[in-house]
């Protein structure tokens, strides 16, 4: 299956962002004549370029997804600044192409893959999964991505690829929120072998069924639905198979706060908060959370017999 990368698109099929705004100034002129006083209306997000041949894929929730204009504005990007607005304000300058991603360590076929050519690998597939941040909100997201079960096939990890270490780009130029120091640079994260092999382990590409916003991690990033978001590591330049578990960026910062495995769960709270219940964005009243962001079906059998307060 062809994927279009964003230069093969015709511009006529790109909804120009001029036109776009223009049509929502124009209704938000109508909505304020209407019924005044009007709240002022942010200019949505620009739409990426879509994403061809992109077919359902397993695990989706059919609950309501919380909207684009949320998905691509509301975000933790700390190599973008710490506000949830920082990230759609100022990842346009991050440069998406050329990437590579540097896959290597414990493997029998290290290499350094070119993006495109990491998109060629597996046909992409829609997952809608839940995403609930250790900060007590959530979303149901429709990424666009293949299992990264599939890179690890082909690279051959040897029998001491016993966790694998991901690393995000680290380039103060591009990521002026990594000239402060809110976290050690470059943001790693981390995953036992079969975690990473898991089915519902995603590496997504897009979203909303388009080339991922720069804000939500451009041009690969993880997604593991049944752990805290920190551990879906944004823009990832390297995937390191290793024999011990990677230090995180998380661990690094704070270990009492943030453990190697992150699982959702709502009996174990953060030292500072409770995580028992959670807000979607988008709703007024909390809801409970699940255990494992109600992905206990799917994942449960990879803690079985551990202590998940110890280990969490
Ligand atoms: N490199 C990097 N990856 C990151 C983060 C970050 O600050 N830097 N934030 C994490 C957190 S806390 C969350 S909740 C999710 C948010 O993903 P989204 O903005 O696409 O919803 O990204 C995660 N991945
Ligand atoms: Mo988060």
């Amino acid at each position: 299956m062809r994927i279009i990368k964003p230069n093969d698109i015709p511009s006529s099929e790109i909804t120009p962002r001029e036109i776009y705004l223009n049509r929502r100034r124009f209704m938000a002129g109508i909505a304020a004549f209407a019924a005044a006083p009007a709240l002022a209306t942010p200019a949505p997000p620009a739409r990426g370029p879509r994403l061809a041949g992109v077919r359902p894929g397993r695990f989706s929730t059919n609950e309501a997804k919380t909207p684009f204009e949320s998905v691509t504005t509301y975000n933790n990007f700390y190599e973008f600044g710490t506000g949830k607005s920082d990230p759609a304000e100022k990842a346009h300058t991050l440069k998406t192409r050329p990437w590579t991603v540097s896959v290597e360590g414990e493997i029998r076929r290290p290499r350094i893959y070119d993006i495109d050519e990491l998109l060629k690998f597996a046909s992409l597939e829609e997952r809608i999964y839940r995403l609930r941040c250790v900060e007590g909100w959530s979303m149901v997201i429709p990424w666009v991505g293949f299992p990264l079960a599939e890179l690890i096939r082909r690279v051959e990890p040897t029998g001491n690829a016993k966790f694998v270490e991901f690393v995000t780009l680290h380039d103060p130029r591009q990521m002026p929120g990594q000239r402060s120091s809110v976290l050690d640079w470059p943001y790693i994260e981390g995953l036992r072998i079969d975690e990473a092999n898991h089915p519902l382990t995603l590496l997504a590409v897009g979203l909303y069924g388009e080339v991922l916003p720069n804000q939500n991690g451009a041009p690969i990033r993880l997604v593991m639905p049944w752990k805290y978001g920190f551990k879906s590591a944004k823009s990832i330049v390297k995937i390191r198979f290793v024999e011990k578990a990677p230090l995180t960026a998380w661990m690094r910062a704070a270990p009492n706060e943030y453990g190697f495995f992150s699982n959702v769960n709502p009996k174990v709270d953060h030292p500072r908060w409770s995580q028992a219940r959670e807000r979607r964005i988008g709703e007024f009243f909390k809801r409970e959370t699940l255990m494992f962001n109600g992905y206990a079906e799917q994942v449960a059998p990879l803690y079985r017999g551990m202590d998940l307060r110890k280990y969490f």
